[in-house]
């Protein structure tokens, strides 16, 4: 990519981008954390924001062995991001990605997200990829559990014992992709299938560091779909032909997608 496909925040939008959006058939938004930053839920990298893993160590809460090293270290701190998420409203970014649907004949939002900002706004293709906190499931069973009796809040370490399953007995886990684990095989075969066969996919608020999620774009640039990026910061994996519209994406999408 050359330095006229990086457009920087308070530049003009080139014609070539509402265009591409404006004759699109098939348009993919790929979003990461950096999607709902501006509804105030917390992104996992971002140094300056005091991002959610700078706090804590990912890999001894987003972990099966995390978990059942410490089932209410873990229980508490996601009790407390779902609280987050259900206080959370969609931003302008979601509200744009939801109302392309009355532009262009297909739009599927692939997301890395676990909270459902997306479908508050309004998107109804949604696919996740790592999960949705607002689901819990049995450790040991996998069977669903209802959380909506539940009230009881982390204590001030952040605790919070899981409830237990009434089937088993088993504790009650977040129903996310942790590390090490697989992503949800048809989940992944769908966004795998949607890339190489849409002819615009927007990536937005992801730094492409988590896999194999973060490989998306690539399938998506090899097919011959236009890849634009949103993002502050410019993300690691940025083909040739993409572009890089610099800053928030509760800013730039509106101005694209509207
Ligand atoms: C797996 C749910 C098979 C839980 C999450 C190569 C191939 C395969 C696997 C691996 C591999 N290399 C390493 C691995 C292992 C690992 C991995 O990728 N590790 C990384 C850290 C190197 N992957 C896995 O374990 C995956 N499973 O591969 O299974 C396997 C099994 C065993 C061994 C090997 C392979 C499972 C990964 C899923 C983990 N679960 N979340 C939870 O949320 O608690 S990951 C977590 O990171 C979230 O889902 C998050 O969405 C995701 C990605 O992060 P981003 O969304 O990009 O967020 P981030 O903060 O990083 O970036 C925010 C961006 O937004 C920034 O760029 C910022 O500039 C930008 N931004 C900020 N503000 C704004 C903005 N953009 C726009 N507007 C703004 N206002
Ligand atoms: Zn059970």
């Amino acid at each position: 990519m050359n330095d006229r496909q990086t457009i920087s925040a308070g530049e003009t939008l080139p014609d070539q981008l509402h265009d591409a959006v404006g004759n699109a058939s098939y348009v993919v938004v790929f979003t990461g954390a950096g999607v709902s930053a501006e509804s105030g839920i917390a992104t996992f990298r971002d140094a300056e924001k005091a991002a959610l893993w700078s706090r804590f160590d990912p890999m001894q809460l987003a972990t099966a062995e995390g978990f059942l090293a410490d089932p209410a270290m873990v229980w508490g701190w996601y009790t407390a991001r779902r609280r987050q998420v259900m206080q959370a409203l969609p931003n302008p970014a979601h509200e744009a990605i939801a109302s392309l649907a009355e532009r262009v004949p297909r739009v599927e939002v692939i997301t890395q997200n676990i909270d459902d900002l997306h479908e508050r706004a309004g998107s109804d293709r949604v696919t996740h990829l790592h999960g949705e906190i607002l689901k819990s499931r049995c450790f040991d069973c996998g069977a669903p559990q209802d959380l909506s009796a539940l009230s009881q809040e982390p204590d001030e370490q952040g605790r919070l014992e899981p409830p237990r399953c009434a089937a088993c007995g088993g504790a009650t886990r977040p129903g996310v992709v942790w590390f090490g684990e697989m992503l949800p095989e048809e989940a992944m075969n769908h966004a795998y299938n949607a890339a190489i066969q849409c002819d615009l996919m927007i990536s937005v608020g992801t730094s492409g560091v988590v896999y194999p999620a973060a490989e998306l774009p690539q399938p998506a640039h090899d097919n011959g779909a236009q890849v634009i990026h949103v993002n502050p910061e410019r993300p690691p994996l940025v083909c040739e032909r993409d572009w890089c519209l610099l800053g928030p994406a509760g800013s730039w999408l509106p101005r694209l997608l509207v």
